[in-house]
Parts: C-alpha cells; sequence; structure tokens
C-alpha cells in the first residue's frame, strides 16, 4: 500500500455492477473476497477491513453471505454496504452487536418491483405467456387460446405491507378489486382489512402477493397449510424471497390442483429452479427481474456507494437497516 494512500479498505464480497465498481475503486482500497484466493484476502487485510459491499443477496452461496464468522475476521469493520433492499444474506443482528452499521437500498426500487409484482399478478391470472407460446407455436390457426381465469371475482391478498406492499396496493386500488393484507402489526391509516392470521387471509383471497423479506422469520410462511386455504381456484405470486414459500410444497400443491397458478419471480436455491416448475403448465417463471432494470439497478447501486461515501466523509449513512439504527448510541 503507498504511503499516501488514505483511502479506507473495503472488502467486496462478489462482481458487482461496472458503475458501482468504478467508484469503489476511486474512493476504496478494494480487497475481493471472490477471487482466486479469499481465504488469503481475508487472513492478509482481514485486520485493516473498515467496510464490505456485498450484493448477491439470495443467491449468495455461504462463503458470500456475510456472517458473524466473517466479521469475527474483520475486527476493524465499521459498515456493510448492501445492494437490494433484502438484506437476508447479511446477519444484521451480529453486525448491531459488533457495533457495525448495516445499509441497504429501500424506496428506489419500490415502483419497479410493484409494476412487475402487477405484471406477473395478470400474467400468472389471464395465462399471458402461455397464450404467447399459442401464437408462436402456430397453434392459433388450429384454434383460439382457451378461455382464462380472470381478476375480475377475485380479492387480492398482499402478505407484508412496507413500502413495496403500499406500492402495490395503490396500483391494485385501480383494478377495482378488494384488497386486504396480513403483517404482524395493522399499517395505521390503512383502507384495507388486516387478517392478524396469514391462514384466514388465504382463505378469504382469491390472489396472494408475497412481498415480506426473507430471513429465519419469514421462512417457508407460505407452506402446506397456507396453499390448502388459499383452495384449487386461488394463485399465489411470489416477489419477495424464495426461501418464504415451501417449494416442494408448492410444487406439490401445483401438480394436485391444491391450487390453481403461481407466478413466482423468487426462488429457494437460486439460479436453480426445480424441473419439477420448470415442467408445469400452470406457472410463469422469471429469473428474478423485479428491480432488474437500467433506471432502478443504477438508482439502487448508486444508493450502495452514496451510504458508503456518507460513513468514509463522517455523515450518517443514508439508508441504515432497522437492526442497526444510526447514531450508533440509539441502539
Ligand atoms: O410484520 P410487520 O408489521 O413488521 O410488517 C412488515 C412485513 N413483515 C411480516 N409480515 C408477516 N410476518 C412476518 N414475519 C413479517 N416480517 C415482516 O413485511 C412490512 O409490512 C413488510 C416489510 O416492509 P419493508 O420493510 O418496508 O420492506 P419493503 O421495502 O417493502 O421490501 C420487502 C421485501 C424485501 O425485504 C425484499 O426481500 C423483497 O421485498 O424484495
Amino acid at each position: 500500500m503507498a504511503v499516501d494512500d488514505t483511502r479506507p479498505e473495503l472488502l467486496q464480497t462478489g462482481p458487482m455492477m461496472a458503475m458501482i465498481e468504478e467508484q469503489l475503486a476511486r474512493h476504496f482500497r478494494v480487497h475481493r473476497l471472490d477471487g482466486p484466493d479469499g481465504e488469503a484476502v481475508l487472513a492478509e487485510a482481514g485486520p485493516r477491513i473498515r467496510a464490505v459491499a456485498t450484493g448477491v443477496g439470495a443467491t449468495a452461496g455461504t462463503r458470500h453471505r456475510v456472517t458473524g464468522a466473517l466479521m469475527d475476521r474483520l475486527p476493524q469493520l465499521e459498515i456493510v454496504a448492501n445492494f437490494g433492499v433484502g438484506y437476508d444474506s447479511v446477519d444484521a443482528e451480529a453486525a448491531g452487536r459488533r457495533g457495525v452499521v448495516v445499509t441497504n437500498t429501500p424506496g428506489v426500487l419500490d415502483d419497479e418491483v410493484a409494476d412487475l409484482a402487477v405484471a406477473l399478478t395478470l400474467s400468472t391470472v389471464r395465462r399471458l405467456p402461455q397464450a404467447e407460446r399459442h401464437l408462436r407455436e402456430g397453434r392459433w390457426p388450429a384454434g383460439s387460446f382457451p378461455l382464462s381465469p380472470t381478476l375480475r371475482n377475485r380479492s387480492i391478498g398482499i402478505v407484508g405491507m412496507g413500502r413495496i406492499g403500499r406500492a402495490i396496493a395503490r396500483r391494485l386500488d385501480g383494478f377495482g378489486r378488494p384488497i386486504a393484507y396480513h403483517t404482524r402489526r395493522p399499517v395505521p391509516d390503512l383502507p384495507y382489512p388486516h387478517f392478524p392470521e396469514l391462514i384466514a387471509l388465504a382463505r378469504e383471497v382469491g390472489v396472494l402477493i408475497v412481498i415480506v423479506p426473507g430471513g429465519a422469520e419469514t421462512h417457508h410462511m407460505i407452506d402446506a397449510a397456507v396453499l390448502e386455504a388459499l383452495g384449487p381456484e386461488g394463485v399465489l405470486i411470489n416477489v419477495a424471497r424464495g426461501s418464504v414459500v415451501d417449494e416442494p410444497a408448492l410444487i406439490r400443491a401445483l401438480q394436485d390442483g391444491t391450487i390453481a397458478a403461481a407466478g413466482l419471480d423468487v426462488f429457494e436455491h437460486e439460479p436453480h429452479v426445480p424441473a419439477e416448475l420448470i415442467a408445469l403448465d400452470n406457472v410463469v417463471l422469471l429469473p428474478h427481474v423485479a428491480s432488474a432494470t437500467h433506471v432502478t439497478r443504477n438508482a439502487m447501486g448508486q444508493l450502495v456507494v452514496d451510504n458508503l461515501l456518507a460513513w468514509r466523509d463522517g455523515r450518517p449513512p443514508l439508508t441504515p437497516v432497522p437492526e442497526t439504527p444510526w447514531p450508533p448510541h440509539s441502539r
């Protein structure tokens, strides 16, 4: 390290967008955990690392998760900047105990993810990809595409009513269908009925849209019993995290008609999608693209960098997660 290089040392856990990597390289001395010998990087630079940039989210292998064990190797660590609003690949509780602040990228992707959630809902209920395949495969001259289910006779349940859940509800308001939701605590001043029990909401609605954070609290909250309650006309939409849905139970429910259909942007073991799901005709499958537009991913990337620069300049991080509020003495 050059003697006059005072840039803070930063650990990058995996590949990030070019616009992030360029700025990190300008403002920090970057060490890569995903290089040929991450262990050697940790052993050599770990004691000097003060910041981590991470963003592989749900697709992370265990190696790239920011665990308490990794933080133990980084005794000078002060900040973990996560790309994505979901930060289930960072142990935020462990960070909080060590006085490390974790930041994520909330807000800048709400509308994009909500747009996608609505598109996926309509695609799944109206079977739009299947209809397109009918046309592309030249089957139209031989017969019209079969009539589809509809949103017209359904109420919609939203599981999670945070920033993104509310953006979804605002859009669906325009569809003229009843909306209800499940969270642990009711949201004040919201016009929709709150269901404290998820299973009761599932029983009530024809579409269940899942938009809660991943992690231990929500692991497999959509299980066989919830799917059973959703029923044979029911449609499940998951734009949250794959871990929230018991995927084998969902596959069985789709195969045996326990529910009608599912639209999934996320999976338990991304980027691996079970062959049983791909074989089904009553699913719409997307490769985790809800926030994946140039505009929104750039906004998310800039927020990662801006959080790190704020910390470097001694200003408060812009978007600390609730487990690590700022300033630290408010914890
Ligand atoms: O339960 P509450 O009252 O904290 O409401 C939050 C809800 N939520 C849950 N609902 C039921 N059971 C749980 N165990 C549970 N844990 C959290 O999820 C709140 O209504 C919502 C989360 O809202 P935000 O923190 O504003 O998150 P945002 O920005 O809407 O994103 C949600 C997730 C991300 O974490 C990514 O994994 C995914 O969407 O893309």
